[in-house]
């Protein structure tokens, strides 16, 4: 996720350095439109982890799940049996219909993580966003050439997909690719450690720590339904509990994760058709249009009389075409015939000029994946290049 993120993937080779770039990235790009950064904050970190496991797989992993190359390598002290942890149990028990006993004796096993409790808080202040590099990182070599072997491999999934939830293939290849590199860095953090902390010990020096805390204490509870439904004990997921290929929150694998190699079960770890459907399923829920455009380019030197008003609704897309004329933005023939509402973004480019594009409200649905202006315009363009990356890759194929 997130963030924000970018060139300090390349510091990224060590833990310490790992923990350094998320808060450097952060710095650089978290869009001031981002209202829940966990789960953008999630990918990110993943994301940026390039530090290559070579131990085996979690001996707790349920057959058939994540096996993988990560490993759980954060750990801290057990939770003691406080009248804090108790009363969490039983809220969560009620909430999920789950025993509390039952409850209780998770929260007992999982570990309270120090780290993550740092990685939640915001960045602090001074360090411009800087979409040029935030781009540079999502956009390199290395990420579409694993797209266009991921898509394919997986042809007939996002074929599927693509016909079931009329979301361009190169999107949810992007998603996941951004999210987690194609599945190579779906975190190393067990949820349970993750959540319980989050729930038990939010940092009460963040702006919003009793919304925070609020979602983390759904989240563990949809965790726990999962746990209890599967049977499976260990989730893997990065620092703000997003699992998966896909980086999904617990109560988002309850709503939007499907079935799609039709095995009988879900699993966005193991199974890249499942992942592929899942996100699908995702954009479609929140309102994807199908043959709608993303984004327009617009030309950064339109007159700016207007651009408080422009900028004020941020990235909601809030105004019709002609409203944008009437303000003075020169409007291509092709966006005056768009007919739906459009978005003035505006991305930051640290001491630069900054970027502009009109999003549309495809664009907005990708930030309901990632709440972010440069997490949607990064997907999009990654899928760009993924595309045609493959076409070329197809041609030089077809001509030999
Ligand atoms: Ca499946």
């Amino acid at each position: 996720m997130t963030f924000y993120r970018l060139t300090a993937k390349l510091l990224c080779l060590t833990r310490v350095a790992g923990l350094f770039c998320v808060i450097f990235s952060a710095l650089l790009c978290s869009p001031s439109s981002r209202a829940s950064p966990d789960k953008g904050a999630s990918s990110t970190l993943a994301s940026q982890n390039t530090k290559k496991n070579t131990k085996a797989p979690h001996k707790g992993l349920h057959k058939g799940s994540y096996k993988a190359r990560q490993i759980i390598s954060e750990t801290g002290p057990p939770f003691k049996r406080t009248p804090e942890l108790v009363a969490l149990a039983n809220h969560i028990s009620l909430e999920n219909n789950l025993p509390s006993h039952w409850v209780l004796d998770q929260l007992l096993k999982a570990k309270s993580l120090s780290k993550v409790k740092q990685l939640v808080l915001p960045p602090s202040v001074g360090v411009k966003k800087n979409w040029m590099a935030y781009k540079e990182r999502f956009l390199s070599e290395s990420r579409i050439l694993g797209g266009r072997d991921f898509a394919q491999k997986n042809w007939a999934s996002l074929e599927k997909a693509q016909r079931l939830y009329q979301v361009p293939w190169e999107i949810i290849v992007a998603i996941i690719g951004v999210e987690t590199f194609y599945g190579k860095n779906m975190g190393y953090f067990k949820a349970l450690d993750v959540l319980t902390s989050l729930s038990m010990d939010f940092p009460k020096s963040h702006p919003r720590a009793q919304e925070r805390e609020s979602f983390f204490k759904q989240e563990l509870g949809a965790l726990l339904k999962l746990m209890q439904t599967t049977q499976q004990s260990v989730w893997i997921s990065s620092y703000a509990g997003a699992m998966g290929l896909p980086q999904f929150m617990p109560s988002n694998w309850h709503k939007f994760a499907v079935d799609f190699d039709e095995d009988g079960h879900i699993d966005l770890y193991a199974s890249q058709a499942d992942a592929i459907g899942s996100v699908g399923n995702y954009l479609a829920k929140f309102g994807w249009q199908s043959h709608m455009p993303t984004y327009f380019d617009i030309d950064p030197n339109f007159d700016k009389t207007h651009l408080q008003e422009l900028l004020a609704p941020d990235i909601l897309p809030s105004f019709k075409t002609q409203q944008l004329m009437d303000w003075g933005l020169p409007l291509t023939p092709t966006v005056q015939s768009h007919t739906g509402p459009l978005a003035l973004v505006m991305l930051e480019n640290a001491e630069a000029e900054p970027s502009y594009v009109l999003g549309t409200e495809n664009f907005y649905t990708l930030t309901r994946y990632n709440w972010s202006s440069y997490y949607a315009l990064a997907v999009i363009e990654l899928g760009q290049a993924v595309k045609a990356n493959r076409a070329l890759s197809s041609i030089q194929s077809n001509a030999r």
